[in-house]
């Protein structure tokens, strides 16, 4: 008997453009990414001879228009996503920073100079970026940050001095985009803005963090910065306060909205094949009701989070998709995707746990992703918010 993977089909709500994309990144990272990943990741290395391939596919900076990016539509951006976290978390986190968090804010507060020198060089992979928000003493709460800019001399160069920690890619940025506290000209409340960090800037650098045993093929590192003079210059003129940050959190997060769709459909599928080949009791595990209902569930879910997806990828195409919304997608398609992964973990048996299965692996990417881009906690207070009208942070 012929069976399919998936029941629902998207397929028909999708431009032509839209399903060549998602059908080329599909292939790209089956042939590029697949056969390196689990190498990658059990050395804890980051597979970087592959960022000028990311570039000729169009993934970094993806959505952005001219400075030599894609300009993907959201749907398309999406679909990309899924195929990049169906291989790894990690490879996603990747192209996320890169074009979400490094680049996005350069294109959206920079000015023209900033643009023209960055964004080129970071679509071609030549120039990689970061986002520095986190420290040690303010995570889920990135008003409290310490880190601070201080404007000294003539030409109005800012000192900074701060530390920022858990920032992916930072051991091999070229340019940080970081948050610092500062007092405006003619103001005396602090205020935070974004500063362009460059390598090589004395007083800055990227300590690698070792031992995580999560999103082993990511790159993750501090940012020190000790008196560190930054021209006025790399300011990033166009925002201020924690809607800057936050801002380009909501691109980011839209973007693992659909990117942890990809890891569940990657362990549903591995799971599906594999209780079809296993044989106990005298027939193939998929046979059995509890593993039907097993397979039906993920199956389910997967497709409930791609209607999701899809349905805020058109309002965000209309511009009109909210933080909110974005806090749902982030929210609910994560904790399936880890849900999902713990099922199709235990649906292997003692093959779950093997590397060669690769599904122990995204069970462990997904508790960064749970984690990482506002906690399940967060975007729980976030959407409580907007439900009651009182903030329940505090
Ligand atoms: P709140 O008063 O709510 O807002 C302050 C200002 O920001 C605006 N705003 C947003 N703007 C855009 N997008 C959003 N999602 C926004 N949320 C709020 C808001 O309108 C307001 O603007 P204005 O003009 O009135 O000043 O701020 P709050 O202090 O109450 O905080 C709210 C809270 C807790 C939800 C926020 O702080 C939060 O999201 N915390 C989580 C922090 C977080 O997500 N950190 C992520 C760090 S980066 C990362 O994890 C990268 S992983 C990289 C990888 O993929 O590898
Ligand atoms: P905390 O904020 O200390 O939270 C700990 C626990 O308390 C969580 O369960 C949280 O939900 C809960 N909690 C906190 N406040 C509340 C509340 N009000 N109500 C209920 N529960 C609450 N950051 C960057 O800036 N740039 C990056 O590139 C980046 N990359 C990352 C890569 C990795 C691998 C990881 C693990 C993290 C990365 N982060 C990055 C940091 C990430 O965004 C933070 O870890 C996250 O925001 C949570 O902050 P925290 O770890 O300090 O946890």
């Amino acid at each position: 008997m012929d069976a399919t993977p998936y029941i629902l089909s998207i397929d028909h709500l999708l431009s032509e453009e839209e399903r060549l994309t998602w059908t080329a990144a599909r292939d790209f990272c089956e042939r590029r990414v697949a056969p390196v990943i689990e190498r990658h990741y059990e050395a804890a290395t980051f597979p970087r001879e592959l960022i000028p391939e990311f570039a000729e596919m169009g993934f970094l900076g993806a959505p952005l228009v001219g400075y030599g990016c894609a300009g993907m539509g959201p749907v398309a951006y999406g679909l990309t996503m899924i195929e990049l976290e169906r291989q790894d978390s990690g490879i996603r986190s990747f192209c996320s920073v890169q074009s979400a968090l490094a680049m996005w804010p350069i294109y959206a507060y920079g000015d023209e100079a900033q643009k023209e020198r960055w964004l080129p060089g970071m679509a071609a992979g030549e120039t990689i970026g970061c986002f520095g928000l986190t420290e040690p003493n303010s995570g889920s709460d990135p008003g409290s940050m310490r880190t601070h800019a201080v404007q000294d001399g003539p030409g109005g160069d800012y000192i900074l001095n701060g530390q920022k920690f858990w920032i992916t890619n930072s051991p091999i940025a070229d340019v940080a985009v970081v948050w610092a506290k500062t007092i405006d000209h003619g103001s005396d409340a602090p205020v935070i803005r974004g500063f362009l960090i460059e390598r090589g800037m004395p007083g800055f650098s990227t300590p690698e963090t070792k031992g995580k045993l999560s999103l082993r093929a990511s790159i993750t590192g501090e940012i020190v910065l000790s008196d560190v003079r930054v021209p006025k210059a790399n300011l990033l003129p166009g925002v201020r306060g924690l809607k800057g940050p936050l801002g380009c959190l909501t691109q980011a997060r839209y973007g693992i909205g659909w990117g942890a769709i990809g890891a569940a459909m990657g362990v549903y599928e591995r799971a599906r094949t594999y209780t079809l080949d296993r044989v106990q009791f005298g027939q193939p595990i998929a046979g059995f009701q509890l593993t039907q209902q097993k397979l039906v569930e993920l199956h389910n879910e997967i497709g409930k989070g791609l209607l999701l997806a899809y349905h805020f990828g058109r309002l965000k195409e209309s511009g009109k998709l909210t933080p909110v919304q974005v806090s749902y997608l982030k929210r609910d398609n994560v904790r399936m995707a880890l849900e999902a992964a713990r099922t199709a973990r235990s649906m292997l048996g003692g093959n779950g746990i093997m590397g060669e299965f690769h599904i122990m692996r995204h069970v462990c990417n997904l508790e960064t992703v749970f984690t990482y881009e506002g906690t399940h906690e967060i975007h729980t207070l976030a959407i409580g918010r907007a439900l009651t009208g009182i903030a329940a942070f505090k």
